[in-house]
């Protein structure tokens, strides 16, 4: 985006009252009629941006800025660096790409964000939707001085951010492996990918999806029972600057503790919030059900299920609660 617009945004999107012509023009550097064309370039792209009369100009729409997400996230290392594309394949495949193609520069820390994407993906080659303007779609790259079986615990570590991160908006709950449920309905989900060599891990791209609304129209019919937003679940207008930020912020913290005490207290903060302690529940594993007691998590993520024949670790797959949240 044109550097001046880019500022401009970052400068309505900053506060919740109008800001004068005056105002903007000072701290951009520019003359109130630049900052009058550079509106009119704005509303032309489609964006709400309205002129008060003599109280100033104001942002309706709820828009995604890489500098102002850099500002709030200074001195982290999640967010080194902050981009934002208006629409990818994939979040994570782009920032995989950035990360480790001939010439890739993105350091440890680079946060990537998508307005759309074309092929956002799930687990196990399934698909992501991502609406504009109404979902955050956001991939972490991370250079972790781990090996390549602790990777596994990195998504379940994020899991535990977004939930803690979000927890203020409603009851959210995980779901094994890396779903955030409210009220059964799924708001966000984890895809976690890597570059490795044997004893060596080269980058981490942990993608995060997060319904902040629903698409307007409603949800397609095949995730009409299954997904849910966060605007819903907090019964008000929930922004996704503010969402990306505390999510952001929290997965920071907890890499930081994860990095200097271990796994074990997010195995534990894991298992708190997970929907289904010790209750019944039906796994899928790609070949068969199998129905038992979540009993715990293992340190490298499978999750132990009491069955009939006694634990089994279950590595991946998909879990269904079988008794109500
Ligand atoms: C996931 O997979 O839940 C991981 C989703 C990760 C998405 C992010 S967005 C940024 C980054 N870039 C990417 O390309 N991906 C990551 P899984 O557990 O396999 O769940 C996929 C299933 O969730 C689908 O088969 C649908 O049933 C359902 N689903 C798809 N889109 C959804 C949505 N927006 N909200 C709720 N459920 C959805």
């Amino acid at each position: 985006m044109h550097a001046t617009r880019e500022a401009l945004l970052h400068r309505l999107s900053s506060g919740d009252k109008e800001l004068s012509g005056e105002e903007l023009a000072g701290s951009l550097g520019i003359s109130r009629t630049a900052v009058w064309k550079h509106v009119h370039a704005l509303q032309a792209e489609g964006l709400d941006i309205r002129a008060e009369r003599g109280r100033g100009y104001r942002l309706y729409d709820d828009v995604l800025v890489a500098s102002l997400l850099a500002e709030r996230l200074a001195g982290l290392r999640i967010g080194s660096r902050c981009m934002l594309m208006p629409e990818v394949d994939s979040t994570n495949s782009e920032l995989m790409r950035l990360a480790t193609e001939e010439g890739g520069f993105a350091p440890d820390g680079t946060v990537l964000l998508a307005e759309r994407q074309t092929r956002g993906r799930g687990r196990l080659q399934r698909n992501w939707l991502t609406t504009a303007q109404h979902s955050l779609a956001m991939s972490v790259l991370l250079r972790p001085p781990l090996a390549p079986t602790e990777v596994a615990q990195l998504p379940l570590l994020t899991a535990v951010a977004v939930q803690q991160a979000l927890a203020d908006l409603g009851p959210l709950r995980i779901k094994w492996p890396n779903d955030i449920l409210c009220e059964g309905r799924k708001l966000a989900g984890i895809l976690t990918e890597m570059r490795a060599e044997p004893g060596a891990v080269h980058a981490v791209v942990i993608g995060i999806g997060i319904n902040v609304r629903a698409p307007e129209g409603g949800w397609p019919e095949a995730l009409g029972n299954i997904a849910g937003d966060l605007s819903s679940v907090a019964g008000r207008e929930v922004c996704r600057m503010d969402v990306a930020t505390a999510v952001l912020r929290r997965l920071d913290a907890l890499y930081n503790e994860y990095l200097a005490h271990g796994f074990e207290p997010i195995r534990e903060a894991w298992w708190q919030a997970h929907a289904a302690c010790g209750q019944s529940v039906r796994v899928h594993n790609g070949t068969t059900y199998i129905d038992g007691i979540a009993e715990a998590l293992d340190t490298d993520g499978a999750l132990l299920l009491r069955t009939s024949g006694g634990v089994q670790r279950i590595i991946a797959g998909d879990l269904e609660l079988r008794e109500k949240q």
